[in-house]
């Protein structure tokens, strides 16, 4: 049972006042966001009515008990400003940021990268028209961001594509012993790495589960890794059982344009599922469309630990 309140409303009051917060430009400090873009950022956000209760709602449906992911909805600053226009990007990122440091991994892309429809692509990877299925994003470096998110500004046009979120942890508690003792092992992979910028090292071996008793590490899983993969036979098995305990307690919702969904990778899996068919016959400035931001979470905070 979900006992978080993952959705997550703005007072129509703090709406109306987001609509005209003059969010200047943000600067960049290497792969992050700025130390002064986000004090800005703050002052402004904190002059608006009821930000601080909505803020320690989002803040707790992300690191609270049984929490692990949030959807605010920004629908109505998405119809006032436009979901595309760079004042609805910045109060994104404005909320973000009192979330987490937002960054960019990826040198290619300034922040948000697009994630849009390509149907020319492996249908199972990012912006591919398929089932992406339960992963975590950059399952194999060494630091993976502690939050990724994915602000919507266009739905599937034909209906398709809603999100798949897991408890990971609660998955792993359906397992047996036996399995749990095989995910720790260090023999999974995925994947290439190249040019990452701030989340470590490549990591490969890695174990999905990494022994702290604690419910609070990454469960480094990607049902991606199922695929043509060089496991053992019992490893792979137990990467299965874990693939299909995340589907047995999914929950599955759309996207609206505006909504903006944060995930707490230490806690929950997300996926989504196939875009409706079809998609050729969708010009490509009207297809699906999200961004996604990469969070790392303040030293000190609990939820890095
Ligand atoms: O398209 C989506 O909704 C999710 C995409 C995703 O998870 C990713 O690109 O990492
Ligand atoms: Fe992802």
């Amino acid at each position: 049972m979900r006992t978080f309140r993952a959705f997550i409303d703005l007072p129509s009051k703090l709406e109306t006042a987001l609509i005209d917060l003059p969010l200047p430009r943000w600067d960049l400090d290497g792969a992050f966001l700025a130390k002064p873009t986000m004090e800005r950022y703050r002052v402004e956000l904190m002059a608006t009515p009821q930000f601080e209760e909505t803020i320690a709602t989002l803040r707790h449906a992300l690191t609270g008990e049984g929490g692990g992911y949030a959807v605010l909805r920004l629908g109505n600053l998405a119809k006032a400003l436009g979901a595309g226009d760079d004042r609805f990007r910045r109060l994104a990122t404005a909320f973000a940021a009192e979330v987490a440091i937002p960054f960019s991994p990826f040198p290619r892309w300034p922040l948000w990268k697009d994630i849009g429809v390509k149907v020319n692509k492996d249908p199972g990877k990012s912006s591919g028209v398929g089932y992406n299925a339960f992963h975590m994003d950059l399952v194999n470096v060494t630091r993976p961001p502690e939050y990724t998110s994915l602000l919507c500004v266009r739905t599937d046009p034909l209906g398709g594509g809603p999100s798949i979120l897991s408890d990971a942890h609660a998955a792993v508690a359906r397992l047996s012993e036996k399995s749990r003792a095989l995910l720790a092992e260090t023999a999974y992979h995925y994947g290439t790495f190249f040019d990452l910028n701030e989340v470590g090292e490549e990591y490969g071996p890695f174990p999905i589960l990494d022994g702290s008793e604690s419910g609070e590490g990454f469960v480094r899983f990607t049902a991606k890794m199922l695929e043509r993969s060089e496991l053992g036979q019992a490893q792979a098995d137990a990467a299965g059982e874990l693939a299909e305990e995340l589907v047995r307690g999914q929950v599955s919702f759309m996207l609206q344009p505006g909504d903006y969904l944060i995930v707490n990778q230490r806690r929950f899996l997300h996926g989504r599922e196939a875009l409706h068919s079809g998609q050729e016959t969708i010009p490509a400035p009207d297809r699906r469309l999200l961004l996604q931001l990469f969070l790392r979470a303040r030293a000190g905070d609990g939820s890095a630990s």
